[in-house]
C-alpha cells in the first residue's frame, strides 16, 4: 500500500518537475521552492485515489472499516429536507392563523431535529450545525407547547426562521426556497421567514396582513 502511494507520489512529482522544467530549463532556487510546494500539496491531491484503493483492498476487511465506509455514505446523504418540510408546515399553519396545527408541526420539527444522526453530518460542519440546531430545537419546542398563544408562537418563528436560513446557507437546498422579509414585525425591527412559493403569505400576521412583506433572497 505505502509502496503504491509512494510510486504515485514519485510519478506525480516527476510530472510536476517535468512541467516546471519545460517552462524554463534554468532550475534556480525559486523553482526549487515551487517544487517543494508541489510535493507538499500531493498527499491532499492523492487522497481520493488513496480512498478508492483502500475501499477495494479492504472490502473483505474488518467491521470498523465497514462502519467508516457507511459513515462516509451517510455524510454524503445528509440533507436538511426533512427539517425544511416540517418548518414549512409550521410556517403555513401560522399563515392560516392555526395555532393548534402550528403546535403539532413544532412538535414534529422538534422530533425531526432530535433524530438527526450527527455522524451523517460532515465533521467540518458539526460545530456550526450544533449551535443552530440547539436554538432551532428550543424554538420548535416552545411553539409546540404554546397552542392557544399564537403571538408567542410567532415570536419563536422569527428566531426559528433565522436558524433555518442559516441551515440553508450551511448545507444548501435542492428545493427552490425564498427568504421573505416582513418590515413591520417586532415593533418595526422586522423578521424573515422561509417560503416554498414566490407569492408573499405572511406568517407573522396571517389573515390580518397576508401580503405584507417582500422576497429578499432566493435559494
Ligand atoms: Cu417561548
Amino acid at each position: 500500500m505505502k509502496n503504491i502511494i509512494f510510486s504515485i507520489i514519485t510519478l506525480v512529482t516527476v510530472a510536476a518537475v517535468t512541467i516546471s522544467c519545460n517552462q524554463s530549463s534554468n532550475k534556480n532556487s525559486d523553482q526549487q521552492a515551487n517544487d517543494s510546494t508541489t510535493i507538499a500539496a500531493i498527499p491532499e491531491l492523492q487522497s481520493p485515489t488513496h480512498n478508492d484503493t483502500v475501499a477495494t483492498v479492504t472490502s473483505t476487511d474488518t467491521s470498523s472499516q465497514e462502519a467508516e465506509k457507511s459513515d462516509v455514505k451517510q455524510a454524503q446523504k445528509f440533507t436538511i429536507a426533512p427539517i425544511i418540510k416540517d418548518y414549512l408546515t409550521l410556517k403555513n399553519a401560522l399563515v392560516s392563523d392555526n395555532d393548534q396545527a402550528a403546535a403539532n408541526a413544532g412538535k414534529q420539527l422538534f422530533t425531526t431535529l432530535n433524530n438527526v444522526n450527527m455522524k451523517s453530518i460532515p465533521a467540518n460542519k458539526h460545530k456550526e450545525y450544533m449551535e443552530i440546531a440547539e436554538n432551532a430545537k428550543e424554538n420548535a419546542e416552545h411553539i409546540g407547547d404554546n397552542a392557544g398563544k399564537i403571538d408567542h408562537q410567532r415570536e419563536h418563528l422569527a428566531s426559528l426562521s433565522k436558524d433555518v436560513s442559516d441551515l440553508i446557507v450551511l448545507f444548501g437546498t435542492t428545493q427552490k426556497l425564498y427568504q421573505d422579509h416582513c418590515p413591520m414585525y417586532n415593533d418595526g425591527k422586522g423578521a424573515v421567514w422561509i417560503s416554498e412559493a414566490k407569492a408573499i403569505k405572511n406568517p407573522y400576521y396571517g389573515g390580518k396582513m397576508l401580503t405584507c412583506g417582500s422576497v429578499k433572497k432566493e435559494f
